[in-house]
């Protein structure tokens, strides 16, 4: 961290020691797991740089932003627009749900049998450790699955300023009106929490925004069917992770300027790892800051992997808002039409997650998916089966791994991962 920060921590409430472990588990993680790969493209110095203030600049910046009269808000799904919220002046940015940290208190809250992600961000509001949190003027939740839906009820006595968007479940008509009157309902919260006034105008330039930078990502993503596989997984996911709380014109410009390198690099035949590395794509549940621990166990067994079929991936980038929308009313169905498409296993049934994950691994020429859920979370592990079942019939190898954000399994994932790759190798 460049500066001292402790001022800025103590002015948002955080308890300064439990922080300082925080701190030190992450940086310790990141040297270890990030720091020591190797070729690396030169523009992942910007994402190393943004790792290392991401509890000090980057809220610095948004302290600065609130200053300045901008809200800030955080969230916890991919079913929160950042459209609309950038049409409302205000600042989105993804809340902390990747680390295990205060699970003890959070399971005073919860049974223990609730997924790492929920645990985990009660865990960080429970001991106080996260400045994004903190800094929040409103947190969004969503009735997505049961264990989001219910905890948020207990959440709301735990934080102030929660607010909760209704979520459909199934993809039909009657899904898609709730979805579109549940944005209508967000513009009118942020309205009244910004003391800004949503226009058309405004809306349409929240929503190019917000697509330059998913058009920055998916031309990463293509970029990794090239093979020799020009960024490691682990890096890629970097990316995908800090899309949720960068600034979005940095962000698009820092992602753009790595696909300039990559191409130099796909056209050199320049890779991360050997031509032919066995290359595997990821889908399943999303892998928020700091959970690296699957690319990393799988790019130390010596494959690669090639996509996210993840909300922190393809999930959360397939699909950009239509911009020709003229008045208020266009353009929210527009952005519903956008969002409506997610595939996400609260959805039922959800056909198309599968579907999806078929055509990347076509497409990124992948030999094999791993299917990651975290355990107790239903629809991730439920889908698994049928999602194996449709793959393998493609002729799609597929490892199932349920595994939560400790490090405690480690050596057996290893075994697993080790035994998949000899098999796609035949
Ligand atoms: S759009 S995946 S971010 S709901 S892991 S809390 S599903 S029990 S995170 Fe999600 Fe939105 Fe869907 Fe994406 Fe529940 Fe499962 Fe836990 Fe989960």
């Amino acid at each position: 961290m460049t500066e001292n920060y402790r001022d800025m921590w103590t002015s948002l409430g955080l308890d300064l020691a439990a922080h300082d472990q925080l701190l030190a588990v992450l940086g310790e993680l990141y040297q270890q797991i990030y720091l020591g790969q190797k070729n690396r493209p030169k523009g992942m110095a910007y994402f190393d740089f943004v790792i290392s203030e991401v509890h000090g600049l980057r809220i610095k910046e948004l302290l600065d932003a609130k200053a300045k009269g901008r809200k800030v808000i955080g969230s916890f799904c991919l079913y929160v627009p950042e459209e609309i919220i950038l049409a409302a002046d205000g600042v989105s940015v993804g809340l902390c749900a990747g680390a295990a940290f205060g699970v003890e208190e959070a399971e005073k809250h919860l049974p223990r049998t609730t997924c790492s992600l929920i645990k985990s961000f009660f865990g960080f509001a429970l001991t106080r450790v996260c400045p994004y949190m903190a800094a929040s003027d409103l947190i969004v939740g969503e009735n997505t699955c049961d264990g989001k839906k219910k905890s948020y009820e207990i959440f709301k006595g735990i934080v102030d300023r929660l607010y909760v968007m209704d979520m459909p479940q199934m993809k039909s008509e009657s899904g898609r009106a709730l979805l579109r009157g549940e944005y209508g309902r967000f513009v009118e919260k942020l309205e009244s929490v910004t003391g800004r006034r949503i226009t058309a105008e405004s809306l349409k330039k929240g929503i190019r925004t917000v697509n330059a930078k998913r058009r920055a990502m998916h031309r990463l993503a293509k970029l990794r069917a090239a093979d020799p596989a020009p960024i490691s997984g682990l890096d890629a996911l970097l990316a995908n992770q800090v899309f949720f709380y960068d600034d979005p014109e940095r962000f698009t410009g820092s992602v753009n300027q790595i696909c300039d390198e990559l191409e130099e690099r796909v056209k050199r035949g320049q890779g991360v790892f050997p031509k032919k590395t066995a290359r595997l794509l990821v889908s399943g549940c999303p892998m928020a800051i700091p959970n690296w621990k699957l690319h990393h166990i799988v790019e130390a067994s010596g494959a690669v992997i090639v996509g996210e079929e993840s909300c922190v991936g393809e999930r959360g980038m397939q699909n950009l808002v239509d911009e020709r929308g003229e008045n208020m009313d266009s353009l929210l169905d527009r952005i519903t039409d956008r969002y409506f498409r997610i595939d996400c296993a609260i959805f039922t049934p959800n056909p198309s997650r599968a579907e999806h994950a078929a055509a990347m691994a076509r497409e990124l020429k992948a030999d094999g998916v791993i299917h990651y859920a975290l355990p107790f979370c239903a629809p991730y592990q439920i889908e698994a089966s049928p999602l194996e079942q449709s793959l393998e019939k493609q002729g799609i190898p597929v490892l199932r791994i349920d595994t939560d954000y400790s490090p405690e399994d480690t050596e057996q994932i290893r075994t697993r991962v080790e035994a998949f790759i000899e098999r796609i190798r035949g």
